[in-house]
């Protein structure tokens, strides 16, 4: 009763918008920040009781990543530091939309009981919570510790305020707390430069150390500049950073934007021309390489798909040295991407021998399918990946890479670099610090300049992404990994109809988006024109 009270008393502190209508969607809930309190309340109540039944620590992020400034979000790191388990989103989107405290607080008892979470047995809820550089996360965080002061009396529980992180770092120090080790952003730090510079004691000598001109890094005026700073501090790394935040958040700037316009972001032009240039998101969870072209006006996209291929080509080479040897048993090796990917790619990696899966959008369906093998990889066209090695293939590893063991010096070499890349790859989710480590270990590895790595892999088919605003954005149903729609009735078969005109490498296929209220569409084509044709002529057939 007292219990029920408390939280009664907090969340009444925290009405909801009237007449919106909240949604767990592809990573978590986003909106005009104004709108969301009471809906980082109520998640920081899911995340105390998530906390509870896992006994674990559990992550919560304040982020809207490469949206604008305006907006915000929130979002749950389970115990692995992934993503909410998928059987919970149906009641964060629940509680999210519960009109007034007494229904919030039915809903949660009715679901403690459900679920059976014990909250007699001892053990308190341990929260960390993050936020980006969006000043909003300031008040956002305070809904969330009062969520705290809610849950409190019922079990005790501790709010860990973990400060402005990029989203990778909190969810690497949810899973590394869980895994029973330290959960600071130094112990990050710490682990991404050992690893690195264990990486570059294992290049072979040919190639290796011949890129040693700048990076220059557009950090998308958020948490990723000053975090990329530290971390370059830890190394000898040759990287300028730009816009580290005193510009507008993502305007102009960042990932979502040179992949998605193919423009050259603010504060790179004409004298950066060639240079190798990468763009992080404003939570730093995604990344893509660029070169500008000699006018200053274009820009040659190195996107998530060919940070893929570089990775899979040079983790087979390693797998393949241990295959040579290797008694105990074949490793599984998959490659998982969405319907985003470029086709190009896609084909390149099928005929190099890779087994490519493909996933609905969003993190969480790509994580799991790449943890189904010893070594997965996933990466999305919009560069959000990273690289998982399983529990017994680190073992294996082990043993490997101690070279008394009878192994030959190259099968040490390439175990040692299979474990260095476990170190910096961010285990719990795609994160763009790692990701600028192993492209920059890789490219010194082989000797490529960025155009050379560009070149060499694939061509990208010409490609175009459009947004339409509809009414209802719901009715769109889909099916085979979103490559299919299967309701309304008919809209298949006119996408059919202009995917014909555009044959042989003509390909489209609509969704609706998980974070923002639009239908995508997709277009693929041989040329600049057929994509853009094939682009505009389904999206006035889906407006
Ligand atoms: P939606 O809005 O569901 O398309 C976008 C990205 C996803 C993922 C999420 C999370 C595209 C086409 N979609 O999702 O890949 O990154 O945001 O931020 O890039
Ligand atoms: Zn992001």
């Amino acid at each position: 009763e007292e219990q029920r009270s408390a939280l009664l008393n907090s969340s009444s502190l925290f009405p909801p918008p009237p007449g919106v209508k909240f949604s767990y969607g592809t990573s978590g809930f986003r909106a005009d920040a104004s709108l969301l309190e009471s809906t980082v309340f109520r998640v920081g109540i899911l995340a105390a009781l998530r906390s509870i039944h896992t006994r674990s620590v559990i992550g919560l992020m304040i982020t809207a990543s490469h949206n604008r400034l305006s907006d915000n979000g929130i979002k749950v790191a389970d115990p692995s530091g992934g993503m909410l388990a998928q059987n919970w989103e149906p009641f964060a989107d629940a509680i999210a939309n519960a009109p007034d405290p007494n229904s919030l607080v039915q809903l949660v008892y009715d679901f403690i009981k459900r679920v059976n979470i014990r909250l007699d047995e001892g053990f308190s809820a341990e929260v960390f919570l993050g936020r980006d550089t969006r000043p909003s996360g300031i008040s956002l965080l305070e809904a969330a510790k009062q969520a705290k002061l809610g849950i409190i009396s019922i079990i005790g529980s501790t709010f860990t305020d973990m400060g402005i992180v990029t989203t990778p770092q909190l969810h690497w120090m949810v899973r590394s707390r869980n895994k029973g080790g330290e959960a600071s952003e130094q112990s990050y730090y710490n682990q991404l430069s050992t690893s690195f510079r264990c990486l570059l004691d294992y290049c072979p000598g040919e190639g290796c150390g011949n890129v040693d001109d700048e990076l220059i890094v557009d950090a998308a005026d958020g948490v990723g500049g000053e975090k990329l700073e530290t971390l370059k501090s830890k190394l000898s790394l040759n990287v300028q950073v730009r816009n580290r935040g005193a510009g507008v958040l993502n305007d102009g700037v960042g990932a979502d934007y040179v992949q998605k316009e193919k423009l050259v972001p603010r504060g790179f032009g004409p004298p950066d021309a060639g240079k190798r240039c990468a763009s992080l998101d404003g939570d730093a969870d995604r990344l893509v390489y660029f070169s500008v072209s000699s006018d200053g006006n274009a820009v040659d996209l190195v996107d998530g798909d060919k940070i893929l291929s570089l990775f899979s080509v040079f983790l087979k080479e390693q797998l393949d040295v241990l295959a040579e040897e290797e008694e105990g048993g074949v490793v599984s090796f998959g490659v998982v991407q969405t319907a985003y990917a470029n086709g190009a790619s896609t084909e390149y990696l099928r005929r190099a021998g890779l087994r490519v899966a493909c996933t609905p959008t969003g993190v969480k369906y790509l994580h799991e399918k790449a943890a189904e093998y010893d070594v997965g990889i996933y990466f999305e066209a919009n560069g959000h990946g990273t690289v998982l090695f399983s529990d017994g293939f680190l073992s294996r590893l082990d043993s490997s890479s101690n070279a008394e063991i009878g192994g030959s010096e190259k099968k040490h070499g390439a175990a040692m670099r299979l474990r260095a890349v476990n170190g910096i790859m961010n285990q719990a989710v795609g994160d763009a610090l790692s990701g600028v480590l192993l492209v920059e270990a890789v490219l010194l590895y082989k000797g490529w300049s960025i155009h050379q790595w560009s070149e060499r892999l694939y061509r990208d088919l010409p490609s175009r992404q459009l947004k339409v605003i509809v009414h209802d954005r719901s009715v769109i149903e889909t099916a085979d990994a979103e490559t299919r729609v299967v309701k309304p009735a008919g809209l298949q078969e006119a996408i059919d109809g202009e995917v014909a005109k555009h044959s042989p490498d003509g390909r489209c296929f609509v969704r609706p988006s998980g974070t923002e209220d639009v239908v995508r569409v997709y277009a693929e084509g041989s040329t600049r024109e057929s994509a853009d044709d094939l682009a505009r002529s389904v999206a006035s057939i889906v407006d």
